[in-house]
This record gives C-alpha cells, structure tokens and sequence, in this order.
C-alpha cells in the first residue's frame, strides 16, 4: 500500500513540475507611471492566460539595465517611456526591430518614430510647464508663459526638470532647447535654467508632485501629467510654452535574446491594440493613443493644437548619449 502511494506522489509530483514548467511567463520593463504599467500587466494576464511580471524604472534607468543586462537579458519587452533612450538602446544593440500584426493600425506619423521598426510609438505626449500659480502669487512672482521667463532670477530655486541621464522627460527637455536654439545655444540655456533648479529628480513625473505639493513652484514635465494631476486636486496649471516645445513619442521595444521571444511578440501584438491603449485613460494617463482605433480621451491635449519644433527623433538617437555627457560635464557641475 505504502509503494503505491509512493508512486502515485511521485507521478503527482512530476505532473506538477510539467505544469510549472509550461506555465506561460514573461517579464517587461515599464517606464511610464507604475499605475499604467500594473495595468497592461493584469489586463493581459487576464486576456492572454500569462504571468506577466512587471518592473517600473525611468526610461534612462531602463537603458543602464538593458547595457548591464546585455550579456544575459531577464526582460522580454520594453514599454513606455520617452522614444529617445529606446532609440538608443536600438542603436547599440539591445533590442530588435520588430514589425507588430497591428501596424496598419497604427497612425503612420508616430508608429515608427526612427524608422525600420527600431522603436514603436505607442502615445504621444507634450511636454511643458506645470505652475503652482497659488504660490507664486503668495511669493508676489508672475507665472511664466515660456523656456526663457524660466530663467528669472526671481524663480531661483523654485523649478524642478529631472535629470536626464535617468529620466526620459529632461532629455526631452534639453533635446528641444538644442532644436529651438542649435546645440551649444541649447546647451547655454540649460546653464542659466540651472541657476533656478532647486533640485535634479531621477524620476520625470517628480518634479510635478513637488509642484503641486508647493515644496516647488514650477516643473517641467509632460502635460498630460498635469491633467491628471489636477484631476487628483492639486493646484497646478498646465502651460504650453510660448516659443514652441518638444514632444515624447512613448517607445515600445523587443529586447534583444529575449528568454520568451515569442511570448514577447505576441504581447507586443497587443500593447500596440486599441484595446490595451484605452487602458490607460483608465488609470489617468491622458497621453494621446497611436492606435487609429483607440478612443482619444477628452482631456488629451491635441499635438496640432500646440506649437512644437520639429523634433527629430533619429537625431537624438544618434546624439543622445554626446548630449547627456555635454549636460553633466558642462551643466550640471556648476554651482547653483
Ligand atoms: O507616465 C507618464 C509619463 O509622463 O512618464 C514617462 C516619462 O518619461 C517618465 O519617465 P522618466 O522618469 O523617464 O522621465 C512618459 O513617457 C509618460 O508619458
């Protein structure tokens, strides 16, 4: 009696092992807020039937892991976040291109921001100036409508940019200053905007809450965070600066010897979906969907409606990495 539940342990056990073993897993890196990406995640768990696990990390965070990781990758996809360290990223190697099932779908001026499936647009954001316009009354400041009234001595330390080594949002923002002035001009107004800085965050969306919190006065950072910001209650106005700013296009990425590749494209089929872009209106993130089918939210802000430069993704691809080195050698070790 005792062999024969022996066995039948034995052949429940190896049972459970095989079931283990063919428990359909993958693993992605999120760079948008940790609500967005937890949505995606349970979403498709619930869709797909696989265990999705999910790290969030800013985009230039991502980008040091997948550079660390490069010789042995534990994630399969990379989603969100600003194109430009996803660029990068392709540039050396580190993710593959790749063409999702959906791509007629998808709106053919930001599907493929640098060309040849490199990276995938997956929203689009603009990028702008949130103002605690309360507190600047209290402190008798005017609120500022542009990248140069930023620069008033009277804001000295009342702004708040991230740092763009690690946060997708500041390269952004010193990327348009290059685009509206040319490089080194670009790079002489971060000078004089660093004076006013009260503090580098290594997170984009931060330096927002820290506005809205009143512990700083105004933030650079996407204007759809604003929104929702406000949404939550915080006393912040979103401002489209007057000479024209910069714009994100979120990246999506396949990493290159992905442990799942397959899983991996098949839950890229998906992110790319109307279904999986509407849900993020869902949780408040109001960035502008790049799938034709997905439902725009009300409170998105229109890219035609806003004065841009002409942002050149594939130039930051290829310059990123000069621009980041610029700013900390020339910028960032100055006093303040
Ligand atoms: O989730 C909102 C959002 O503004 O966050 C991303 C942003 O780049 C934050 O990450 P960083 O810390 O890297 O700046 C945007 O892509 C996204 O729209």
């Amino acid at each position: 009696m005792k062999k024969i539940l022996g066995i039948a342990l034995t052949v429940m056990l190896i049972a459970g092992v095989s079931a283990v073993a063919q428990q359909k897993e993958l693993t992605f890196y999120g760079s948008a807020e940790p609500r967005c990406v937890e949505v995606l995640a349970k979403t498709y768990e619930k869709v797909s039937g696989v265990k999705v696990n999910w790290i969030r990390m800013s985009s230039g965070e991502t980008l040091a892991r997948l550079r660390a990781e490069k010789k042995n990758p534990l994630a399969d996809v990379w989603w969100g976040g600003t194109t430009d360290p996803h660029s990068i990223a392709a540039l050396e190697g580190l993710t593959e291109n790749y063409r999702p099932a959906l791509w007629q779908e998808m709106d053919s001026r930001f599907r493929d921001p640098i060309g040849d499936w490199q990276v995938l647009g997956i929203y689009v954001g603009v990028l702008g100036i949130s103002a605690n316009e309360g507190l600047l009354k209290e402190m008798g400041l005017p609120t500022p409508t542009g990248w140069d009234d930023l620069t008033d001595p009277r804001y000295k330390g009342l702004v708040g940019v991230a740092n763009p080594n690690t946060s997708g949002t500041a390269l952004t923002t010193l990327a348009t200053q290059i685009f509206l002035r040319g490089e080194d001009e670009g790079i002489e107004y971060m000078k004089r905007l660093h004076k006013n800085i009260s503090n580098y965050t290594k997170s984009g969306v931060a330096p927002g809450i820290l506005c809205g919190r009143g512990e700083i006065a105004i933030a650079i950072v996407f204007l759809h965070d604003v929104i929702y910001q406000i949404e939550e209650g915080y006393p912040v106005t979103a401002i489209a600066p007057k000479e024209g700013t910069g714009y994100e296009i979120g990246g999506l990425n396949l990493v290159k010897g992905a442990p799942h590749p397959e899983l991996a494209k098949k839950f890229i089929d998906w992110l790319v979906s109307a279904e999986a872009q509407e849900t993020q209106a869902k949780v408040g993130a109001y960035q502008l969907p790049t799938n034709t089918k997905a439902k725009v939210p009300a409170v998105s802000i229109p890219i035609d409606s806003v004065k841009t430069v002409d942002y050149d993704f594939k130039w930051v691809a290829e310059n990123g990495v000069h621009i980041m080195d610029r700013w900390t050698r020339e910028v960032f070790t100055l006093p303040r």
